[in-house]
């Protein structure tokens, strides 16, 4: 994989087929963090949304959870990406929790207020956008089982989740540029995280007609390296 603008902090590793290619990727340089991620998870992008922001340096490992030889139960129990791999080796997961340690480790771009009511609006704006996630992963899962196997009720439910996330979160942007306060944050790296996955797994939700403001904002956020060098394919 190339370096690109956005990424040039980062170094690719390795394709990985299993836990032993992880072990020795991570063996070869102890300093830097590595990134355990799938190119098509929104979480893991939302953590390398952050890394390009902070310009931190790390190294992207790229593993399938979902593949029987996947390295990821060795480093997180759940079996989930991203992992976030620390220089003395111990691990860090979920998304939530991998962002607001790297906003942390560098003064410089701060994505969260450092406290109080206004950290605490960013936070639920990312828990706005992460469940809205879940509830898509949960559809599209669903939608992907064979038509005597999938639940048209779990469906339902799923993107009545959605649908309700939607127009709170257009709401409460109202004509603000930005999701809290008035500069970017975390709160806007996860909608824009959320609303891509929306385009890339249910991309019949037209929720860029229904919604102008959140097309307004998501066309801010994909002028950044960040986000453009991010967008999930496959
Ligand atoms: N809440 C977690 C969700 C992570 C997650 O669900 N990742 C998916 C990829 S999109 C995964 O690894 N799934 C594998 C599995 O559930 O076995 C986070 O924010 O990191």
């Amino acid at each position: 994989m190339a370096q690109t603008a956005a990424c040039r902090t980062m170094t690719y590793v390795a394709v990985t087929t299993g836990r032993d290619d992880i072990i020795a990727a991570l063996s070869k340089q102890r300093l830097k963090m590595k990134l355990i991620a799938s190119p098509t998870s929104p979480y893991a992008r939302k953590a390398r949304i952050v890394l390009a922001e902070k310009k931190i340096d790390y190294d992207l490992v790229l593993d399938n959870p979902w593949s029987e030889d996947s390295g990821v139960p060795k480093l997180n129990p759940l079996g989930k990406v991203p992992v976030l791999v620390l220089d003395d080796e111990s691990t860090l997961f979920d998304s939530r929790v991998i962002a607001e340690y790297l906003d942390s480790v560098t003064p410089n771009n701060r994505l969260l207020p450092t406290s109080g009511r206004e950290r605490i609006r960013v936070k639920r704006w990312e828990a706005l956008a992460d469940g809205v996630l879940d509830a898509a992963v949960a559809a599209f899962l669903e939608a992907k089982r064979s038509k005597v196997e999938q639940s048209a009720t779990s469906i339902a439910r799923q993107r009545g989740k959605i649908d309700r996330t939607l127009a709170m979160m257009a709401e409460e942007l109202g004509d603000q540029a930005w999701c809290s306060g008035n500069a970017f944050s975390l709160a806007d790296i996860a909608l824009g995280v959320m609303l891509g996955y929306l385009d890339f797994r249910l991309s019949d939700i037209a929720w860029r007609e229904t919604y102008p403001n959140l097309a307004r904002l998501y066309s801010e956020l994909m002028t950044r390296p960040s986000f453009a060098e991010t967008v999930p394919q496959g």
